[in-house]
């Protein structure tokens, strides 16, 4: 139905307007993943860039909806336009975290500056990101001044999405004592703000202070690692939100707003270089990605070779024989594991800056048999100071040349070495 440029402007004049009506009609069919809804959402992005996005992540039952509620209430007092997205990559829409989080939600659904939309989960988590990304450029360009995402920390995309916001605030229930090791160290490392939740209960401010020995352990460890700041807030209370929101609004204006859109803008940059620039750099990257795939154990052990490379971004390839059977007579996960780990490992030391993973989460979707070839392709999601976040799909390349999904994976980098900013890694 927006196949059309002219209707796809029409409808974007009417978003960037703040129509409830047009908007509406756009997210769903960004969810649907329509015809032409990439050229869409790439319209929306040249649009964006005002808003201040926050991410909200942590365990189911966290108590991040009812956290998000009150955060609500406090923007719109202060008359600002705020747009929730609520995205639960376990749970049709239909399903109970969602459906709960509307009525935890409810109470400011009705408001004119409020949009709260829920994103299903139809495709797959790739798709769920891009679609995560496309709804936070949809409610930046129609004007709303702050977009909150709230994610479920658990699955393999939240890293994926959490990349989306300006400022990430990690909720973590009380109570959770020696097991706040539970928390996974991706999730910790995103978080630029703590927020111990439901701190009218008794064992809050314990966990509070095992979350600040813990970051203080961390810094300890690295020479100037990063440390969040630790929170404790109420939803239901609305018990240190209004301190939350200030610390929010601060690392935000720290930070700035609109991170997202410039690893994009980086990206079209690239694209507009000449032709022949663009051969020279892709043979330059090919070389030297190669260069180190030979180096690699495991990569010559499983037959693992380059065939694309740049900044940020790798693509290998491996045939499956007999080296990657398990003994079901099926590819190894972990023969997969490696290839996608291969390019995330490529992908993420690519900016002369040694990276070593911290965390990665995998998902495998069908099953692989001897004699198919993978393709694993390693994208930047975000990169910091420290922190960089890549996601990497990996493929069955079938006989007439298209693509079967086989597996997804995230992974988070800590970056120890920061050496100036230049086109290509240390030789
Ligand atoms: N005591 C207390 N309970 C809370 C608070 N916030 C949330 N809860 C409860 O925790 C449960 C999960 O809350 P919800 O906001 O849906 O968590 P989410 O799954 O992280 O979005 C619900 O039963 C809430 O009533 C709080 O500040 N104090
Ligand atoms: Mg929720």
């Amino acid at each position: 139905m927006l196949s059309l440029e002219a209707d796809r402007q029409a409808l974007l004049v009417r978003v960037r307007s703040g129509d409830r009506r047009a908007i509406a009609r756009v997210l769903t069919y960004l969810d649907d993943g329509a015809a032409g809804s990439r050229e869409t959402a790439e319209l929306l992005a040249s649009h964006a860039g005002h808003a201040l996005v926050v991410g909200i992540t942590g365990v189911p039952g966290g108590g991040k909806s009812t956290l998000v509620n009150a955060l609500l209430g406090v923007w719109l007092a202060r008359d600002l336009r705020v747009a929730v997205i609520a995205v639960d990559p376990s749970s049709p829409v239909t399903g109970g975290a969602v459906l709960g989080d509307r009525i935890r939600m409810g109470e400011h659904g009705a408001h004119p500056n409020c949009f709260i939309r829920s994103l299903s989960a139809r495709g797959q988590s790739g798709g769920l990101s891009r679609t995560a990304r496309a709804a936070v450029d949809c409610f930046d360009a129609a004007g709303f001044d702050r977009i909150i995402v709230e994610t479920v920390g658990a699955g393999q995309s939240e890293t994926a999405i959490a990349s989306l916001a300006d400022t990430r605030v990690v909720v973590c229930p009380p109570g959770l004592g020696d097991g706040v090791q539970a928390i996974k160290a991706g999730i910790l490392e995103i978080a630029d703000v703590l927020a111990v939740s439901k701190g009218d209960l008794p064992l809050a401010e314990e966990t509070a202070r095992d979350l600040r020995e813990m970051l203080t352990l961390r810094k300890a460890l690295g020479e100037d690692a990063w440390a969040p700041r630790v929170m404790v807030v109420s939803g239901a209370q609305s018990k240190g939100v209004s301190e939350l929101v200030a610390a929010i609004e601060e690392h935000a204006a720290g930070a700035g707003t609109g991170r997202r859109l410039a690893v994009k803008s980086k990206a079209t940059a690239r694209d507009a270089s000449s032709a022949d620039r663009r051969s020279a750099d892709a043979e330059h990257w090919l070389a030297l990605m190669s260069s180190w795939v030979q180096r690699d154990g495991l990569c010559s052990t499983f037959g693992i070779s380059v065939t694309e490379g740049g900044p940020g971004r790798a693509v290998v390839r491996m045939t499956v024989d007999r080296r990657h059977m398990n003994f079901n007579g099926g590819c190894h996960g972990g023969a997969i594991f490696a290839l996608a780990d291969t390019a995330f490992g490529l992908a993420s030391n690519s900016h002369g800056a040694l990276a070593t993973g911290i965390d990665a989460h995998v998902t495998f979707q069908v099953g692989i048999r001897a004699g198919e070839t993978l393709v694993a392709r390693a994208t930047e999601l975000s990169r910091g100071h420290r922190i960089g976040m890549y996601r990497v799909d990996v493929a069955r390349v079938e006989a007439d040349g298209r693509e079967t999904a086989v597996s997804s994976f995230t992974g988070t980098v800590y970056i120890k070495h920061r050496l100036e900013e230049k086109s290509g890694p240390q030789a």
